[in-house]
């Protein structure tokens, strides 16, 4: 079993060019904040360009990083980048529905709930074949990463949790990294998922602490967290984000990133969605989230998450090429590929091939076909 995209690989980069900022980064790396900084006030605040992790960031101190004069929240999320990550570099993950609707959480932003009226065709635990080879093909197209979501409360402790394990395990002797997203997970199931080979087990905040009962009522803040606790006790590496545009104010945002960073060790993938406003949804009247909202909370993730993966996310059909670029100058490195997220459209291969060719910009390694 072969897996070439484990880790976000700290390949050095060549330092950013000495231009005059409010901190200069450059001539005084080890300096805590200067005056006029927003970590300035912050007693935990070191160096600002610092990749260590910190799990103690104050909601003003991340609100005032957010509002930077966009250079300079760029060159700040830059100089953290491409000290932790190789910048031309992203990951591609693939997304696949294997088992879809019907789900008996009323999650306002999801076109699968059973709660709500979306044009949805209902479909039981896909088989085993059909999954592997979706994810054969993903990985023959470049992904690295095969991720299976299912609309699904919580994973039962039956048949069909035995076949989603075989799964995972069908995936990683494929050579890929397997990530799961199945609801919540008792600390046995997750140590189940680990000994199967799973890589990653995604499970979103989704917004922060305060705006979450606006959008889901049917279980908790805190039964994320100890889901989310429960697999990192098993193991498996947490990818853990959310979603923007479901009315939430910036610092509702910002809450969510404090709470992940919180976390110790922080989630190693992060996924910042942009809301698919699905008809026959509550959320189905949203506007668009605005390019530079996209842009700050990525940059933001950014620095406060020095080492995680930022994934852009859900919603890049309905983002121009340009902002897209701006997110991978802000520090995205990762991507869901394919035509489809699990029931929304996405850019699809042909598009995401260009647009990674015109940046400069390739793939993480590739699997060896075969492998
Ligand atoms: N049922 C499982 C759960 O909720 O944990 C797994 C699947 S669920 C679809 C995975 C994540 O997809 C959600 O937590 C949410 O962040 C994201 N998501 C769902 N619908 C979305 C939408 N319309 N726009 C953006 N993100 C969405
Ligand atoms: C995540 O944060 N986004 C993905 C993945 N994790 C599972 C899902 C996006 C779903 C978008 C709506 C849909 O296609 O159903
Ligand atoms: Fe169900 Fe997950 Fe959709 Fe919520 S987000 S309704 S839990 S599939």
């Amino acid at each position: 079993m072969t897996t070439t995209a484990s880790a976000p690989s700290p390949t050095p980069s060549p330092a950013p060019s000495p231009v005059t900022t409010s901190v200069d980064v450059e001539s005084s790396p080890k300096a805590g904040p200067a005056a006029g900084d927003p970590a300035a006030g912050d007693p935990a605040a070191g160096d600002p360009a610092s990749t260590e992790p910190r799990h103690d960031w104050t909601l003003d101190a991340l609100r005032a990083l957010h509002d930077l004069a966009l250079p300079e929240l760029m060159f700040r999320a830059q100089s953290i980048h491409r000290q932790a990550h190789d910048p031309s570099k992203v990951q591609l993950c693939t997304l696949l529905s294997i088992k879809t609707g019907a789900c008996p959480e009323d999650c306002s932003y999801c076109p699968q709930s059973a709660h709500h009226n979306a044009d949805l065709k209902r479909e039981k635990l896909l088989d085993r074949d059909t999954v592997l080879k979706a994810a054969a093909r993903a990985r023959d197209a470049g992904s690295t990463r095969f991720c299976m979501g299912a609309a699904w409360r919580q994973v039962g402790d039956d048949r069909q949790f035995e076949e989603v394990l075989a799964m995972v395990r069908g995936v990683r002797d494929l050579g890929m990294e397997a990530c799961c997203t199945l609801g919540m997970v008792t600390p046995h199931q997750a140590e189940r998922l680990a000994a199967a080979g799973l890589t990653a087990y995604n499970h979103n905040l989704d917004t922060g602490p305060d705006y979450y009962d606006k959008v889901i009522t049917t279980r908790t803040y805190d039964d994320r967290l100890r889901t989310l606790s429960n697999v990192r006790q098993a193991g498996v590496t947490l990818c853990s984000g959310g979603i923007l545009g479901m009315g939430e104010s910036i610092d509702d945002r910002l809450a969510m990133l404090q709470v992940l960073a919180s976390l110790e060790p922080h989630p190693e993938s992060v996924p910042i969605n942009a809301l698919v406003a699905v008809e026959g949804t509550p959320l189905a009247q949203r506007p668009p989230v605005d390019a530079f909202e996209m842009v700050r909370m990525v940059a933001t993730a950014r620095i406060v998450l020095p080492t995680s993966r930022v994934r852009l996310s859900a919603g890049r059909t309905t983002m121009s090429r340009e902002t897209q670029a701006l997110c991978f100058l802000a520090g995205a490195n990762s991507i869901f590929t394919g035509d489809k997220l699990l029931t929304t459209p996405n850019p699809g291969e042909d598009a995401d091939r260009q647009l990674l060719a015109d940046l400069g910009m390739q793939a993480e390694a590739a699997v060896a076909a075969g492998t």
